[in-house]
Protein backbone atom coordinates (compact mmCIF):
# COMPACT_ATOMS: atom_id res chain seq x y z
CA UNK A 1 0.00 0.00 0.00
CA UNK A 2 1.09 3.66 -0.71
CA UNK A 3 0.29 6.81 1.46
CA UNK A 4 -3.49 7.66 0.46
CA UNK A 5 -5.86 10.55 1.28
CA UNK A 6 -6.08 8.74 4.89
CA UNK A 7 -1.97 9.44 5.61
CA UNK A 8 -1.08 13.16 6.96
CA UNK A 9 3.16 13.39 6.83
CA UNK A 10 3.92 16.50 9.10
CA UNK A 11 6.34 19.16 6.36
CA UNK A 12 9.56 18.44 8.75
CA UNK A 13 8.69 14.31 8.27
CA UNK A 14 7.71 14.73 4.64
CA UNK A 15 11.29 17.34 3.87
CA UNK A 16 13.37 14.58 6.20
CA UNK A 17 11.96 11.69 3.80
CA UNK A 18 12.73 13.65 1.13
CA UNK A 19 16.42 13.92 2.10
CA UNK A 20 16.89 10.95 3.11
CA UNK A 21 17.96 12.04 6.80
CA UNK A 22 17.82 9.82 9.94
CA UNK A 23 13.87 9.65 11.46
CA UNK A 24 12.74 7.53 14.25
CA UNK A 25 8.96 6.92 14.50
CA UNK A 26 7.19 6.85 18.24
CA UNK A 27 4.40 5.44 18.64
CA UNK A 28 1.39 7.02 21.10
CA UNK A 29 -0.58 4.07 23.31
CA UNK A 30 2.05 4.34 25.55
CA UNK A 31 0.93 8.16 25.81
CA UNK A 32 -2.84 7.48 25.45
CA UNK A 33 -2.74 4.18 27.96
CA UNK A 34 0.23 3.49 28.66
CA UNK A 35 1.17 6.31 31.37
CA UNK A 36 -0.97 8.83 33.19
CA UNK A 37 -0.95 12.28 33.18
CA UNK A 38 0.54 14.67 33.55
CA UNK A 39 3.59 12.47 33.15
CA UNK A 40 2.60 10.90 29.44
CA UNK A 41 2.46 14.49 27.61
CA UNK A 42 6.19 14.79 29.46
CA UNK A 43 7.73 11.64 28.32
CA UNK A 44 5.69 12.54 24.41
CA UNK A 45 7.99 15.73 24.59
CA UNK A 46 11.26 14.22 26.61
CA UNK A 47 11.37 11.13 23.93
CA UNK A 48 10.86 13.51 21.21
CA UNK A 49 14.17 15.85 22.61
CA UNK A 50 16.18 12.36 23.19
CA UNK A 51 15.68 11.69 19.34
CA UNK A 52 16.41 14.88 18.41
CA UNK A 53 19.37 15.63 20.68
CA UNK A 54 21.27 12.34 18.48
CA UNK A 55 21.01 14.48 15.61
CA UNK A 56 17.73 12.74 14.11
CA UNK A 57 14.17 13.68 13.33
CA UNK A 58 10.85 12.09 15.69
CA UNK A 59 8.37 11.18 14.11
CA UNK A 60 4.80 10.62 16.92
CA UNK A 61 2.13 8.54 14.74
CA UNK A 62 -1.01 8.79 16.29
CA UNK A 63 -4.86 9.26 15.04
CA UNK A 64 -5.57 12.28 15.60
CA UNK A 65 -9.73 13.15 14.26
CA UNK A 66 -9.77 9.75 11.81
CA UNK A 67 -6.08 11.23 10.21
CA UNK A 68 -3.32 8.95 10.46
CA UNK A 69 -0.99 11.55 11.67
CA UNK A 70 3.14 11.04 10.96
CA UNK A 71 5.00 13.62 12.47
CA UNK A 72 2.78 15.93 15.33
CA UNK A 73 3.07 19.72 16.65
CA UNK A 74 3.52 20.07 20.28
CA UNK A 75 0.15 21.65 20.53
CA UNK A 76 -1.26 18.56 19.08
CA UNK A 77 0.65 16.10 21.19
CA UNK A 78 -0.61 17.65 24.26
CA UNK A 79 -4.40 17.50 22.89
CA UNK A 80 -3.54 13.46 22.00
CA UNK A 81 -2.41 13.52 25.76
CA UNK A 82 -5.00 15.21 27.26
CA UNK A 83 -7.90 13.34 25.49
CA UNK A 84 -10.22 11.73 27.58
CA UNK A 85 -11.41 9.61 24.77
CA UNK A 86 -8.71 8.13 22.65
CA UNK A 87 -8.96 4.84 21.07
CA UNK A 88 -6.19 2.14 21.30
CA UNK A 89 -5.61 1.71 17.96
CA UNK A 90 -3.84 -1.17 16.23
CA UNK A 91 -4.34 -3.04 12.90
CA UNK A 92 -8.07 -3.71 13.47
CA UNK A 93 -8.58 -0.25 14.84
CA UNK A 94 -7.62 2.27 11.86
CA UNK A 95 -11.00 2.06 10.01
CA UNK A 96 -12.94 2.39 13.09
CA UNK A 97 -10.99 5.57 14.00
CA UNK A 98 -11.14 6.79 10.56
CA UNK A 99 -15.12 6.37 9.85
CA UNK A 100 -15.65 7.97 13.38
CA UNK A 101 -13.22 10.64 12.69
CA UNK A 102 -11.77 9.49 16.27
CA UNK A 103 -8.75 10.62 17.78
CA UNK A 104 -6.25 7.60 19.04
CA UNK A 105 -2.44 6.25 20.18
CA UNK A 106 -1.07 3.66 17.99
CA UNK A 107 0.37 0.72 19.32
CA UNK A 108 3.28 -1.27 18.50
CA UNK A 109 1.75 -2.41 15.86
CA UNK A 110 -0.65 0.09 14.68
CA UNK A 111 2.93 2.67 14.57
CA UNK A 112 4.78 0.26 12.52
CA UNK A 113 2.03 -0.06 9.56
CA UNK A 114 1.60 3.61 9.48
CA UNK A 115 5.83 3.61 9.68
CA UNK A 116 6.43 1.02 7.24
CA UNK A 117 3.69 2.64 4.79
CA UNK A 118 5.94 5.95 4.67
CA UNK A 119 9.08 4.60 4.20
CA UNK A 120 10.23 4.91 8.08
CA UNK A 121 12.72 1.84 8.90
CA UNK A 122 13.84 2.71 12.54
CA UNK A 123 11.17 2.59 15.66
CA UNK A 124 11.43 3.28 19.04
CA UNK A 125 8.89 1.96 22.31
CA UNK A 126 8.98 0.19 25.57
CA UNK A 127 7.75 -2.44 25.87
CA UNK A 128 6.31 -4.81 23.24
CA UNK A 129 3.16 -6.66 23.74
CA UNK A 130 2.85 -10.61 23.37
CA UNK A 131 1.46 -13.63 24.94
CA UNK A 132 -0.30 -13.00 28.29
CA UNK A 133 -0.09 -14.85 30.72
CA UNK A 134 -3.94 -14.81 31.76
CA UNK A 135 -5.20 -16.32 28.23
CA UNK A 136 -2.44 -17.91 25.92
CA UNK A 137 -5.38 -16.91 23.10
CA UNK A 138 -4.52 -13.29 24.19
CA UNK A 139 -1.67 -12.85 21.64
CA UNK A 140 -0.67 -9.11 20.97
CA UNK A 141 -1.10 -7.75 17.23
CA UNK A 142 2.34 -6.62 18.13
CA UNK A 143 4.06 -10.06 17.41
CA UNK A 144 2.36 -10.63 13.99
CA UNK A 145 3.39 -6.79 12.92
CA UNK A 146 6.46 -8.32 13.68
CA UNK A 147 6.60 -10.67 11.53
CA UNK A 148 5.49 -8.68 8.52
CA UNK A 149 6.84 -5.50 8.34
CA UNK A 150 10.71 -4.68 7.58
CA UNK A 151 11.70 -2.57 10.49
CA UNK A 152 14.07 -2.30 13.32
CA UNK A 153 12.18 -2.05 16.72
CA UNK A 154 14.08 -0.82 19.72
CA UNK A 155 12.52 -2.01 23.13
CA UNK A 156 13.38 -2.81 26.46
CA UNK A 157 12.08 -6.31 25.94
CA UNK A 158 8.51 -7.69 26.17
CA UNK A 159 6.32 -6.39 29.02
CA UNK A 160 7.52 -8.48 32.47
CA UNK A 161 3.51 -8.99 32.98
CA UNK A 162 3.65 -11.37 29.62
CA UNK A 163 4.31 -14.92 29.16
CA UNK A 164 7.96 -14.03 28.21
CA UNK A 165 9.01 -17.76 27.26
CA UNK A 166 5.62 -18.16 24.78
CA UNK A 167 6.63 -14.91 23.71
CA UNK A 168 10.25 -15.86 22.51
CA UNK A 169 8.85 -18.74 21.00
CA UNK A 170 6.88 -16.86 18.53
CA UNK A 171 9.06 -14.94 17.59
CA UNK A 172 10.99 -17.94 16.56
CA UNK A 173 8.19 -19.37 15.04
CA UNK A 174 7.90 -16.05 13.15
CA UNK A 175 11.58 -15.83 11.95
CA UNK A 176 11.74 -12.70 14.14
CA UNK A 177 15.67 -11.77 14.89
CA UNK A 178 15.71 -10.96 18.98
CA UNK A 179 19.10 -9.12 19.19
CA UNK A 180 20.15 -8.43 22.38
CA UNK A 181 21.98 -5.01 22.51
CA UNK A 182 25.01 -5.31 24.57
CA UNK A 183 23.42 -8.03 26.49
CA UNK A 184 23.42 -12.01 26.23
CA UNK A 185 19.56 -12.21 27.97
CA UNK A 186 16.84 -11.20 26.73
CA UNK A 187 16.02 -8.07 28.97
CA UNK A 188 12.77 -8.75 30.54
CA UNK A 189 11.16 -4.73 30.98
CA UNK A 190 11.28 -3.48 34.47
CA UNK A 191 14.52 -5.57 35.14
CA UNK A 192 17.81 -6.98 33.67
CA UNK A 193 18.46 -10.19 35.61
CA UNK A 194 16.51 -12.21 33.03
CA UNK A 195 17.59 -15.58 32.15
CA UNK A 196 15.86 -16.49 28.40
CA UNK A 197 18.32 -15.95 25.11
CA UNK A 198 18.15 -13.73 22.24
CA UNK A 199 18.85 -15.03 18.92
CA UNK A 200 22.36 -12.90 18.65
CA UNK A 201 23.82 -10.20 20.28
CA UNK A 202 25.08 -6.95 19.21
CA UNK A 203 27.45 -4.09 20.75
CA UNK A 204 27.04 -1.08 18.76
CA UNK A 205 24.62 1.07 16.18
CA UNK A 206 26.45 0.09 13.19
CA UNK A 207 26.55 -3.68 14.07
CA UNK A 208 22.81 -3.50 14.69
CA UNK A 209 22.45 -1.12 11.00
CA UNK A 210 24.47 -3.97 9.23
CA UNK A 211 22.60 -7.18 10.53
CA UNK A 212 19.25 -5.52 9.52
CA UNK A 213 20.57 -4.93 6.37
CA UNK A 214 21.86 -7.94 5.69
CA UNK A 215 18.54 -9.50 6.95
CA UNK A 216 16.73 -7.58 4.79
CA UNK A 217 18.74 -8.40 1.82
CA UNK A 218 18.24 -12.02 1.79
CA UNK A 219 14.44 -11.10 1.03
CA UNK A 220 13.54 -11.72 4.82
CA UNK A 221 10.51 -9.66 5.71
CA UNK A 222 9.97 -9.55 9.33
CA UNK A 223 11.46 -6.70 11.99
CA UNK A 224 14.65 -6.58 13.65
CA UNK A 225 13.88 -6.88 16.98
CA UNK A 226 16.22 -5.18 19.36
CA UNK A 227 16.24 -5.38 23.04
CA UNK A 228 17.61 -2.58 24.97
CA UNK A 229 18.01 -3.28 28.81
CA UNK A 230 16.32 -0.87 30.98
CA UNK A 231 19.47 1.71 32.34
CA UNK A 232 20.97 0.11 35.69
CA UNK A 233 19.90 3.06 37.64
CA UNK A 234 15.89 2.90 37.72
CA UNK A 235 16.30 -1.42 36.69
CA UNK A 236 14.33 -3.69 39.54
CA UNK A 237 15.13 -7.06 40.27
CA UNK A 238 13.23 -10.01 38.82
CA UNK A 239 12.51 -11.20 42.70
CA UNK A 240 11.08 -7.93 43.64
CA UNK A 241 8.74 -7.84 40.20
CA UNK A 242 7.81 -11.28 40.67
CA UNK A 243 4.88 -10.88 43.41
CA UNK A 244 3.78 -8.03 42.16
CA UNK A 245 3.05 -9.08 38.76
CA UNK A 246 1.31 -11.68 39.96
CA UNK A 247 -1.09 -9.88 42.23
CA UNK A 248 -1.67 -7.48 39.63
CA UNK A 249 -2.59 -10.81 37.05
CA UNK A 250 -4.59 -12.11 39.65
CA UNK A 251 -6.59 -8.99 40.26
CA UNK A 252 -7.31 -8.73 36.26
CA UNK A 253 -8.69 -12.44 36.45
CA UNK A 254 -10.95 -11.84 39.35
CA UNK A 255 -12.42 -8.62 37.78
CA UNK A 256 -12.70 -10.03 34.22
CA UNK A 257 -10.56 -7.49 32.45
CA UNK A 258 -9.68 -8.78 29.29
CA UNK A 259 -8.57 -7.63 25.78
CA UNK A 260 -7.10 -4.42 25.03
CA UNK A 261 -7.80 -3.06 28.58
CA UNK A 262 -5.38 -5.72 30.03
CA UNK A 263 -2.41 -4.46 29.19
CA UNK A 264 -2.91 -0.88 30.44
CA UNK A 265 -5.02 -1.95 33.82
CA UNK A 266 -1.34 -4.33 34.84
CA UNK A 267 0.89 -1.45 34.48
CA UNK A 268 -0.97 1.04 36.35
CA UNK A 269 -1.91 -1.62 38.63
CA UNK A 270 1.76 -2.24 38.84
CA UNK A 271 2.38 1.37 39.43
CA UNK A 272 0.49 1.36 42.10
CA UNK A 273 1.91 -1.53 44.05
CA UNK A 274 5.20 -0.56 43.80
CA UNK A 275 4.51 3.29 44.39
CA UNK A 276 5.33 4.37 41.12
CA UNK A 277 8.91 3.01 40.81
CA UNK A 278 7.58 0.70 38.37
CA UNK A 279 6.79 4.23 36.27
CA UNK A 280 9.62 5.34 37.07
CA UNK A 281 11.70 2.34 35.53
CA UNK A 282 9.11 2.61 32.26
CA UNK A 283 9.76 6.10 31.50
CA UNK A 284 13.65 5.42 32.06
CA UNK A 285 13.44 2.57 29.48
CA UNK A 286 11.65 4.71 26.97
CA UNK A 287 14.24 7.61 26.71
CA UNK A 288 16.99 5.13 26.61
CA UNK A 289 15.27 3.09 23.64
CA UNK A 290 14.52 6.46 21.75
CA UNK A 291 18.04 7.13 21.95
CA UNK A 292 19.50 4.20 20.89
CA UNK A 293 16.83 4.34 18.22
CA UNK A 294 18.66 7.62 16.77
CA UNK A 295 21.68 6.63 16.51
CA UNK A 296 20.89 3.28 15.26
CA UNK A 297 18.72 5.90 12.19
CA UNK A 298 21.96 7.46 11.86
CA UNK A 299 23.98 4.39 11.35
CA UNK A 300 21.25 3.28 8.72
CA UNK A 301 21.69 6.39 6.76
CA UNK A 302 25.77 5.93 6.66
CA UNK A 303 25.17 2.50 5.53
CA UNK A 304 23.14 3.82 2.65
CA UNK A 305 25.03 6.54 1.55
CA UNK A 306 28.61 4.21 1.40
CA UNK A 307 26.27 2.22 -0.88
CA UNK A 308 25.03 4.67 -2.94
CA UNK A 309 28.37 5.96 -4.13
N1 LIG B 1 5.48 0.09 25.99
C1 LIG B 1 5.28 0.75 27.16
N2 LIG B 1 4.00 1.04 27.51
C2 LIG B 1 2.92 0.70 26.72
C3 LIG B 1 3.15 0.01 25.49
C4 LIG B 1 4.44 -0.27 25.18
O1 LIG B 1 6.24 1.05 27.88
O2 LIG B 1 1.77 1.00 27.07
C5 LIG B 1 1.96 -0.35 24.60
C6 LIG B 1 2.41 -0.56 23.14
O3 LIG B 1 1.71 0.35 22.34
C7 LIG B 1 2.03 -1.98 22.83
C8 LIG B 1 0.83 -2.18 23.72
O4 LIG B 1 1.76 -2.19 21.47
O5 LIG B 1 1.27 -1.57 24.93
C9 LIG B 1 0.48 -3.66 23.86
O6 LIG B 1 -0.89 -3.81 24.03
P1 LIG B 1 -1.57 -5.24 23.86
O7 LIG B 1 -0.88 -6.12 24.86
O8 LIG B 1 -3.04 -5.03 24.19
O9 LIG B 1 -1.37 -5.67 22.44
MN1 LIG C 1 -4.22 -8.47 23.75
Amino acid sequence: MTLNSFFSLSSEINRALQTGLPIVALESTVITHGLPQPQNIQLARDMEAAVKREGATPATIALLEGKIRIGLSDEELARLAGAKTALKVSHRDFATAIVKKASGGTTVAGTMFAANNAGIKVFATGGIGGVHKESSFDISTDLRALAETPMIVVCAGAKAILNLPATLEYLETMGVPVVGYQTNTFPEFYSRDGNLNVSVRLDSPKDVADFAQAHWSLGMRSAVLVANPVPETDAIPKSEMEPIIARASKEAQEKKIRGQALTPFLLQRISELTNEKSMRANLALLLNNAQLAAQISKALVVNQKRRDI
